[in-house]
């Protein structure tokens, strides 16, 4: 009796821990808020920054000089006056979607842009007259860069059982170009905004857990290689390992969160003092700046600090029988050997809510070779054209609820989670046909599982 009752608790403990997606700071919301809440765990003094932080995230910065000193600055070119605008509600972004008014066009989407080469660092070059960015955004006095859309091209397929299915891939249209052709050989990486949750416990990841799984020369003949990627940290002045954006190309969140200041809003901060102006555009060089930093190192932080704070929503359904047998396909087809359950976070000292917790991100944190249909063809530090960072899967189920959409992978090309295993190629070719054997019932069950993420 004892013993039975002993192994029922170990049991619903189990299960308990396996349902904190993000460890302790995990929070219970299905709302369209549930990115937004800063982690159960953190201290009360991060709760503070979190509050700074996250209404400077959503600050609509403005044209300078303004007499809100510390909240001008915005341009001379840019794409969004916000974080939000494109984190909305701290969620997924999405491609211009079939509604789409003229002014909404490209509000969470943003296109990178390289030559062929490398800088000093390893970083992509950048395109002579447009920069590394492509901004339809700017202020008065300064021709934006131009306009563009998204054409897609669609193509039908059928499962082995005859459902019919459809996969759509995107195409750039430029148009407006106000500083002339780009150069003949540019390439261009059109990239949706992630959800920012579970940022900071990312981080804590221990490198040496990223880097045991790598497998470059796929040694043990899985047909899954997996390789990290390296890339220049500004502040340490050193290679490290890459960790954010879609092909892990930024080591940490201060340095992504400075270069999207810049980048995406134009806001210089002490480690990007330089307004981003090719010189090609002469009007973006003249515009009024003011010598200081645009953001202030005390509001960088916060900002930072709220990034690294905001909570994962607790998995759901986890009683739910189909739910947990497509958890088990989902092991059986492989997924996890890319899409890796769990993690102990190792020790930040400035964040112990991130440390020591056992998470469930679905990730590996590595480069895979995902196959021609997937590739940007522009390479990024070491990521190869085909290759792309295994996103976390924690969260994928709510974004009907935060974001009112259900778009997938880097360019938001997927209308929904079968069609992003559906795009599955490459090193994931196998998983991927494995899905596609599944019986109808057996697919609706893996969605169910994914969908409680
Ligand atoms: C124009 C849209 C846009 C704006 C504005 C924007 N971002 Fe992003 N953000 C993106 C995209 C797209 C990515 C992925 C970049 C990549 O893969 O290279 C990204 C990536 C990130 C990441 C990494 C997330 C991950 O899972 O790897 C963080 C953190 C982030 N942004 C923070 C910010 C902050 C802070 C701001 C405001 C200063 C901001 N972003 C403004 C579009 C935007
Ligand atoms: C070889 C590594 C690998 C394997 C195996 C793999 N994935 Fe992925 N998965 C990725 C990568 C990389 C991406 C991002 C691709 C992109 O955005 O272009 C991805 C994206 C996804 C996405 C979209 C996530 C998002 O945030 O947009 C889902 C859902 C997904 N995978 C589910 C699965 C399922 C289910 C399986 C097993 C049938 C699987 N994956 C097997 C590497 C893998
Ligand atoms: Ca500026
Ligand atoms: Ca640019
Ligand atoms: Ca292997």
């Amino acid at each position: 009796m004892i013993l039975v009752s002993l192994l029922t608790l170990m049991l619903t403990q189990k299960a308990h821990t396996q349902e904190f997606t993000g460890g302790e700071g995990s929070v219970n919301s299905v709302t369209g808020n549930a990115f937004s809440l800063p982690a159960k765990n953190s201290s009360t003094i991060h709760r503070k920054s979190f509050m700074i932080g996250n209404s400077l995230f959503n600050t609509n910065w403005v044209i300078a000089p303004a007499s809100v000193k510390t909240l001008d600055g915005l341009g001379p070119l840019f794409n969004a006056n916000s974080c939000s605008a494109c984190h909305f509600k701290d969620g997924r972004g999405h491609p211009p979607l079939e509604d789409a008014k003229p002014g909404e066009i490209f509000t969470s989407v943003l296109i990178r842009l390289s030559v062929p080469g490398k800088d000093i660092h390893g970083a992509p070059l950048d395109e002579p007259s447009y920069g590394g960015q492509f901004n339809h955004r700017s202020i008065i006095g300064v021709p934006a860069e131009g306009d563009v859309k998204i054409i897609y091209k669609e193509t039908k397929d059928k499962f082995p059982d005859g459902e019919i299915y459809s996969l759509i891939k995107p195409q750039l249209e430029f148009s407006k170009l106000a500083y002339g052709d780009f150069q003949k050989d540019t390439m261009f990486s059109v990239r949706v905004s992630p959800q920012m949750i579970g940022l900071g416990l990312l981080e804590a990841i221990k490198e040496s857990d990223i880097l045991k799984k790598e497998d470059p020369n796929d040694k043990d003949h899985d047909g899954i290689s997996g390789r990290a990627n390296f890339v220049w940290n500004y502040t340490k002045k050193r290679r490290e390992l890459g960790r954010f954006g879609w092909k892990a190309n930024q080591p940490d969140i201060h340095q992504q969160n400075a270069s999207a200041f810049l980048g995406d809003i134009g806001i210089t901060s002490k480690l990007f003092p330089q307004q981003s102006c090719t010189s090609a555009q002469l009007e973006c060089k003249k515009a009024y700046s003011e010598s200081t930093p645009e953001i202030s190192e005390k509001d960088l932080k916060d900002v930072e600090i709220y990034s690294k704070i905001l909570a994962v929503p607790i998995r759901r359904n986890m009683d739910d029988a189909d739910a947990l047998k497509g958890e088990k396909l989902f092991k059986q087809m492989n997924c996890i050997a890319c899409h890796t359950e769990s993690y102990v976070t190792g020790i930040d000292k400035e964040f112990p809510e991130n440390s020591k917790q056992k998470i469930y991100p679905y990730t590996d944190m590595l480069l895979h070779e995902m196959g021609e249909g997937l590739a940007d063809n522009r390479p990024d530090f070491d990521a190869t054209v085909r290759e792309w960072r295994t996103p976390p899967l924690w969260g994928i189920g709510l974004f009907k609820a935060v974001n009112n959409h259900t778009r997938y992978l880097h360019d938001g090309r997927a209308r929904n989670i079968q069609e992003a295993i559906l795009w599955h190629d490459g090193e994931a070719l196998s998983s991927k046909n494995n899905y596609v054997q599944l019986t109808k019932t057996e697919r609706q069950q893996v969605l169910k599982f994914l969908e409680s993420l």
